[in-house]
């Protein structure tokens, strides 16, 4: 089992709409812990770093027009297996496609602004998180809740 951390963005719409506190509600109340949180501006040069894999697409210009139009959210969020149970949380890519239930799914109806991030593996998650935080922006610290949120099986 992995105890990972995974970096999650909540994107330009999230803040413009007023769903910061209902989207950081939703990693929250799984028992996931937040380490790191901060609003702040995307660049064009941080989201080509950040967006690398999408360079060249059909939608990448419209994606870091997006993503640099207005403030963001950014989040590092810990847990069991917390990449893949984030990715769980947001749901599919396109609002549309996402089922009730999800991040996705329940604020959004559009396909490109979907008001969240998440990194899809553990080694994107360690290379968005330097990205967007730096070492002392990682806060370790214990919570009197960690006790009833996982067990030594799930800290693996
Ligand atoms: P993900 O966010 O679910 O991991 P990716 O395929 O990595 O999805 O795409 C990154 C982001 O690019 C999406 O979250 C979405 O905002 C945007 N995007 C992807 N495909 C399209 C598209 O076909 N039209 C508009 N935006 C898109
Ligand atoms: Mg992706």
């Amino acid at each position: 089992m992995a105890f990972e951390r995974t970096l999650i963005l909540i994107k330009p719409d999230g803040v413009q709409r007023g769903l910061v506190g209902d989207i950081v509600g939703r990693f929250e109340r799984t028992g996931m812990k937040i380490v790191g949180m901060k609003l702040m501006q995307m660049t064009e040069q941080l989201a080509a770093q950040h967006y690398k894999d999408h360079v060249g697409k059909g939608f990448y210009a419209g994606l870091v027009k997006f993503m640099t139009s207005s403030p963001l959210v950014a989040l590092a969020v810990e847990g069991p297996k917390a990449v893949e149970n984030c990715r769980k949380l947001m749901g599919k890519t396109f609002c549309t496609d996402a089922v009730a239930g999800t991040i996705r799914g329940d604020f959004g109806v559009s396909r490109g602004l979907n008001l969240v991030h998440g990194s899809d593996s553990a080694e994107s998650a360690k290379r968005e998180l330097g990205l967007f935080f730096k070492p002392e922006e990682l806060i370790e610290y214990s919570r009197a809740i960690d006790a009833w949120s996982w067990n030594d099986e799930d800290k693996g």
